[in-house]
């Protein structure tokens, strides 16, 4: 492996214990690998230069744990994390595998199982908090439906909002320094899932008592199960000041979430991320929510976990490449990047109204014909990504 290639804690990157971990189960096949340690997971995953790693609360301490076992088991984690140097920068509740939550958690019918998954996600925060976390994750992959009646959205995200207002509510009473990250997903587990996209989630946030205190997690492979650009949902988000964290993978177009190593699938897509996140002002983790396909051994584990950190570090290459290349640089100006970053009426409104060139004496014809030299650029690009440059 060459040595630029090699991550270090400085990279921020951070792992799901759920992602190494996965054993291969899968909706037609058993497991096709034992279960990990999570505390061998983190002392491999410092050995491969990451920086973090993340947990649901059942990843670190089984479903029906006693006190004891629970004690037991934040003791071993909070020791490797000591010993290893790793930190665990993001935490989230596992509100998906258990039976319970089969109708969804927050937005469950059952108005029980409603007040039980609040109270196992407070549980988990404290300890989140305990961790040194500063994001929690909440992925609602149950909260959905696979029919009409079943479910009433409106009212699904009036319980929701209430969720989520009673989260921020209890961060905010016990003067918690965490903020919390709604990651979208269009469906799987449930037919169709409530905040499915980017977008949706965005919209959501901004009628919460304490929007301030919510961000988003999007998904690659998510937001590409919705045929969607993710580049652009992550532009979004940060536009909005909203992307507090990051799942990175890979997915081949719209199919079941693949959960791919990043750089897998869509290429093409995770160079203009890279691209993105590494000229943005995105300080957090590089997060890689992945499966090591269950064709893969243990030693096919590390090495497509050490994958996605090396495609990361690859693609952060080539798009400074490409960013330094003078011939890009004209291509930008050709392509008129630097007219767009100009506001379109700064002159103001009436000013607007009185500039005869803006519309009578425009030559709409002419403008018409000008070429946007779009293809040349992108060929520039396809050029460093490929390294033909
Ligand atoms: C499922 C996911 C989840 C979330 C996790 C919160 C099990 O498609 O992406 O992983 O990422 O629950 O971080
Ligand atoms: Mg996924
Ligand atoms: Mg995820």
């Amino acid at each position: 492996m060459t040595e630029r290639f090699t991550p270090t804690p400085e990279d921020k990157f951070s792992f799901g214990l759920w992602t190494v971990g996965w054993q291969g189960r899968d909706p037609f096949g058993d497991a096709t690998r034992g279960a990990l340690d999570p505390v061998e997971s983190v002392g491999r995953l410092a050995d491969l230069g990451a920086y973090g790693v993340t947990f649901h609360d059942d990843d670190l301490i089984p479903f029906g744990a006693s006190d004891t076992e629970r004690d037991a088991h934040v003791k071993r984690f909070r020791q490797v994390l000591d010993a290893t140097g790793l930190v665990a920068p993001m935490a989230t509740t596992n509100l998906f595998t258990h039976p319970v939550f089969k109708d969804g958690a927050f937005t469950a019918n059952d108005r029980d199982i409603r007040r039980y998954a609040l109270r196992k996600t407070l549980r988990n925060i404290d300890l989140a908090v305990d961790l040194g976390a500063r994001t929690y994750v909440a992925w609602g992959g149950r909260e959905g439906a696979e029919s009409g009646a079943a479910k009433d959205v409106r009212v699904a995200l009036d319980r929701m909002k209430e969720a989520f207002d009673l989260l921020g509510q209890y961060v905010t009473e016990q003067g918690y320094d965490l903020r919390f990250a709604v990651e979208p997903k269009p469906n799987e587990p449930r037919g169709d899932i409530l905040l499915p996209t980017v977008g949706h989630a965005l919209a959501f946030i901004e009628r919460l008592e304490r929007p301030d205190l919510v961000g988003v997690n999007p998904e690659t492979g998510h937001e590409q199960m919705a045929g969607l650009n993710f580049t652009h949902g992550i532009a979004q988000a940060l536009w909005a000041g909203k992307l507090f964290h990051i799942d990175l993978n890979g997915q081949s177009g719209i199919k079941y979430d693949q959960d791919l190593r990043f750089g897998s699938g869509n290429l093409r897509d995770a160079f203009w991320l890279v691209d993105l996140l590494e000229t943005s002002d995105y300080t957090g983790p590089r997060h890689f929510d992945f499966k090591p396909p269950r064709t893969e051994d243990m030693d096919g584990v590390w090495a497509s976990a050490a994958g996605n950190m090396r495609n990361y570090l690859i693609l952060k290459e080539r798009s400074a490449a490409f960013r330094a290349d003078p011939e890009v640089r004209e291509a930008l100006r050709a392509a008129r990047l630097d007219d767009l970053a100009r506001p379109t009426a700064e002159d103001g409104l009436a000013a607007l109204l009185a500039d005869r060139a803006a519309f009578e004496d425009f030559d709409v014809e002419a403008a018409g014909e000008r070429g946007m030299a779009f293809e040349h650029l992108d060929q520039l690009a396809l050029d460093h990504l490929l390294g033909a440059r």
